[in-house]
C-alpha cells in the first residue's frame, strides 16, 4: 500500500494529505513528529532533504508536494482534480505557484511580525492583491480551472483557509468566500481539519523557523 510521510500540522503534506482524501486512494499513514525525527539516517533514506510529505507507491518515492499531486493525478485520475484544456491548466498552475510564491510569505509575515507593524500591513496588502487575482481567475466555474474541484484548489484553500484566523476578513471577497465555504463542507476538509491547538503549533513552528533563518543570516554577515 501507498506509504505517506505527513505531519497533520505541515501546510505542504497538507496538500497531498486532500489528494489522497478527496481521490479515496488508500494509503498508509507514516507520522513524522519532525522533532528531530527528519535527521535519522532511516528517514534519510527515504528524503535526503529530510522534508514531508514523501509518498512512496509500489517501491517508488516521490518527494516534493507539488510533485506528488501530479504523479497521484497521473496513477489516480479519478476524479480528475487537473484539467488539459490550456488555459484551464495555466489557471490551476498559476494558483499553485501563486499561492507558493506570493501568499505563503506573507502568511509567514502575518505569523512572525507584530500586528501593528508596517511588515503586517505590508503582507495584508500584497493579500488583498492576491485575492482579487484569485477571485479573477475563480470566475463562475465554482473551482479554479473548473466545476470541480481541482489540485488549486487544494493548494489555494490551505493557506487561504488559515487567514480569518490571521486577521484577514474573507466576507471583502465575496466569491473567495463562498468556494472557502464550498471546501470547508467536504468531508476530507473537514477531517483535516487544524484545531486551534494544532493551528497554534503550526505558528509555533513557523516561528522558530524564522527566527532560525534570521540567526543564520546574521551569523553570515
Ligand atoms: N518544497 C517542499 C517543501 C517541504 C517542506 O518544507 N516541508 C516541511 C513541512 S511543511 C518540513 O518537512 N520541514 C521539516 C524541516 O525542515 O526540518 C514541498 O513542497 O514538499
Amino acid at each position: 500500500m501507498l506509504k505517506f510521510y505527513y505531519n497533520p500540522v505541515s501546510p505542504n503534506a497538507r496538500r497531498v494529505w486532500l489528494t489522497l482524501l478527496e481521490k479515496e486512494i488508500p494509503f498508509e499513514p507514516v507520522l513524522m513528529k519532525l522533532n528531530g525525527d527528519q535527521f535519522q539516517s532511516e528517514f534519510a533514506i527515504v528524503n535526503p532533504f529530510h522534508h514531508i510529505p514523501v509518498v512512496v507507491d509500489d517501491g517508488f518515492r516521490v518527494v516534493e508536494s507539488l510533485a506528488i499531486m501530479d504523479y497521484l493525478e497521473s496513477k489516480y485520475p479519478t476524479p480528475a482534480m487537473l484539467p488539459s484544456e490550456p488555459q484551464a491548466l495555466a489557471t490551476v498552475r498559476m494558483v499553485q505557484l501563486v499561492t507558493g510564491n506570493e501568499l505563503f510569505p506573507q502568511i509567514i509575515s502575518l505569523i512572525y511580525e507584530r500586528e501593528d507593524s508596517p511588515q503586517v500591513a505590508q503582507a495584508k496588502q500584497h493579500i488583498d492583491k492576491i485575492l482579487q487575482f484569485f477571485t479573477e481567475l475563480l470566475g463562475d466555474r465554482g473551482f479554479f480551472g473548473s466545476q470541480q474541484l481541482t489540485l488549486a484548489d487544494i493548494v489555494a484553500g490551505i493557506g487561504i483557509l488559515s487567514l480569518p484566523n490571521l486577521g484577514v476578513n474573507l466576507s471583502d471577497y465575496p466569491k473567495i468566500n463562498e468556494w472557502s465555504e464550498l471546501l470547508m463542507q467536504r468531508p476530507a476538509w473537514q477531517k483535516t481539519k487544524l484545531s486551534s491547538e494544532e493551528f497554534e503549533a503550526f505558528k509555533g513552528r513557523v516561528r522558530a523557523i524564522v527566527r532560525l533563518r534570521r540567526n543564520k543570516a546574521n551569523k553570515n554577515k
